[in-house]
């Protein structure tokens, strides 16, 4: 960063107009810009709230359980500053299978190909080791990196300064912000300084296009969601939802799921007394899919075994995880 406060690619950079705009390049006139920008940091932290707190409507899954995305989800946020394609990624753990070792790789990869990054970090004074492996790999993959401090909410305000002066020395970051995803704080501080660090050109995708994930693939996210709000502990993480059917008739869309489970006690625990959880988990995703769909919503779930899928590389593949 510079001393007056601008980014380090100072050639791309040519400064905000009062109301935040950036100013194009005869430093008067405004010209659009466009760029993606990857969602990065370890898992539970906030990256899918965030993404879809800027897009305004909810288009990836989130819980309160870490490793709840498992395969990078793109948005396209457009505005009359430009367009930023939001790139939200898995979080970065240790894999203990495959399908771990999968969203790590999803994770770094998309942070190589991005014009910037923002990673979310928790507002916490302790920086794991983690952590500082993290900075090592955003200054290696030399990505111009906003540096978030999120869940700002949970703490008090005189607590953040020294929070983000730490954070800060980890790596030469473009800016260190406080924000809160899901209480609305700093977005705007956030769009500006992304938007600075994009190339100026034109749109990559129509106004209209909010993300390129199917229907299908939203909807049997929405089942994912409720499989890990309605369970504990390591079931959900061994479950797949696979969209067998999805016919839009005139009024409803009639859709039949299996989620795939690891093992034959899960599939018990994931239908649970009388069927109790399995239509907890449908009558859940019914109303999300509704809600997406602006439809009424058949929908039918059935639990199948497939044994020990997350350290299978064919059947990671087959449940629509791939590069
Ligand atoms: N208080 C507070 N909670 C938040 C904020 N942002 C996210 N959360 C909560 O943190 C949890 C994790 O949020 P996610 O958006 O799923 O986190 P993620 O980084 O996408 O997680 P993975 O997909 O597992 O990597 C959820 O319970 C959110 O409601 C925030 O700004 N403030
Ligand atoms: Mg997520």
């Amino acid at each position: 960063m510079n001393e007056d406060g601008m980014p380090g690619k100072a050639d791309m950079n040519l400064g905000y107009a009062e109301d935040g705009l950036p100013l194009g390049a005869d430093g008067g006139g405004r010209q659009p810009r466009a760029g993606f920008v990857a969602l990065i940091g370890r898992p539970n932290v906030g990256k899918s709230t965030l993404m879809n707190h800027i897009m305004g409507m909810k288009l990836a899954i989130t819980s309160r359980k870490p490793q709840t995305t498992r395969k990078r989800i793109r948005c396209v946020y457009t505005e009359e500053r430009g367009q930023i394609v939001f790139l939200d990624t898995p979080g970065i753990h240790r894999p203990k299978n495959k399908l771990g070792e999968f969203m790590t790789d999803a994770a770094l990869s998309t942070l190589k190909e991005a014009d910037a990054a923002v990673w979310l970090v928790e507002p916490v004074n302790s920086i794991g080791e983690r952590e500082k492996e993290i900075a090592g790999l955003i200054e290696k993959a030399g990505v111009p990196t906003v540096l978030a401090v999120n869940k700002c909410d949970t703490v008090k305000n005189n607590v953040l300064p020294p929070i983000l002066e730490k954070y800060g020395q980890l790596a030469d970051f473009h800016k260190v912000i406080a924000i809160s995803g899901k209480h609305s704080i700093g977005k705007e501080e956030l769009l500006c300084a992304l938007f600075s660090l994009l190339p100026y050109g034109e749109p990559f995708y129509d106004e209209e296009t909010v993300t390129e994930e199917t229907e299908r693939s939203l909807v049997s996210e929405l089942i994912r969601e409720q499989v890990l709000r309605c369970l504990s502990e390591e079931v959900p993480h061994g479950v797949a939802v696979d969209i067998e059917s999805m016919k839009e008739e005139k009024k409803l869309y009639r859709i039949d799921a299996t989620l795939y489970c690891e093992k034959e006690s899960h599939k018990g625990i994931i239908i649970g007394k009388g069927g109790e959880t399995l239509k907890k988990i449908g009558t859940g995703a019914r109303i999300e899919a509704e809600k997406l769909l602006d439809r009424k919503v058949l929908l039918k779930i059935w639990v199948k075994v497939r044994k020990d899928w997350r350290d299978d590389e064919k059947q990671i593949r087959a449940f629509g995880y791939r590069k």
